[in-house]
């Protein structure tokens, strides 16, 4: 049992709609997370690039990119036990028909649009948290918060 960090992201897609980020917001406090840092940004397309560097050169790069410095994005450190796949499973699968299909409760399923309007990002492994949560906010040391943190809230 380990207290983990991740980064969650609302896309796009979801922020355009005041009714999705309210639910959103609830399943993150339904769920126990706590929100260490959060904030509104809109990326230029060269952030979204970046960001997506890994995926240079697939069939929905130009369309991801593209979608992603499209509008506001709304973006969170959260902090719970194992926050890193417990959000990926909130999330549900990357594909929103398979979301439907296959796990009809998860946040793609209920609320994306298309496989590209997927309404939420999630870190997926230690090592993109700490990267992504850099990213979005620089000014944020990670090993300094673990560090600081009451002890009542360590593993
Ligand atoms: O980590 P996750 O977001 O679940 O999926 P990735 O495979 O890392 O892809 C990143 C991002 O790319 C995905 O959230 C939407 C977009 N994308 C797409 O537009 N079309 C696909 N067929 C696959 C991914
Ligand atoms: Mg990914």
């Amino acid at each position: 049992k380990v207290l983990q960090l991740t980064l969650a992201v609302i896309k796009p897609d979801a922020v355009a709609h005041p009714l999705i980020m309210e639910a959103l917001h609830q399943k993150i406090l339904e769920h126990k997370f706590s929100i260490v840092k959060s904030k509104d940004l809109v990326w230029q397309r060269q952030d979204s690039e970046r960001f997506y560097a890994e995926h240079e050169g697939r069939f929905f790069y130009q369309r991801l990119v593209e979608f992603m410095s499209s509008g506001p994005m709304r973006a969170y450190i959260l902090a719970r036990e194992d926050a890193i796949s417990y959000w990926r499973e909130l999330m549900g699968p990357t594909k929103v028909f398979r979301a439907r299909y296959t796990s009809p409760d998860t946040i793609r399923a209920q609320f994306g649009l298309t496989d590209t309007r997927n309404t939420t990002h999630g870190s997926d492994s230690a090592e993109s948290a700490q990267r992504e949560i850099t990213f979005f906010f620089p000014e944020f040391h990670v090993q300094e918060w673990m560090e600081r943190l009451e002890p009542s809230f360590r593993a």
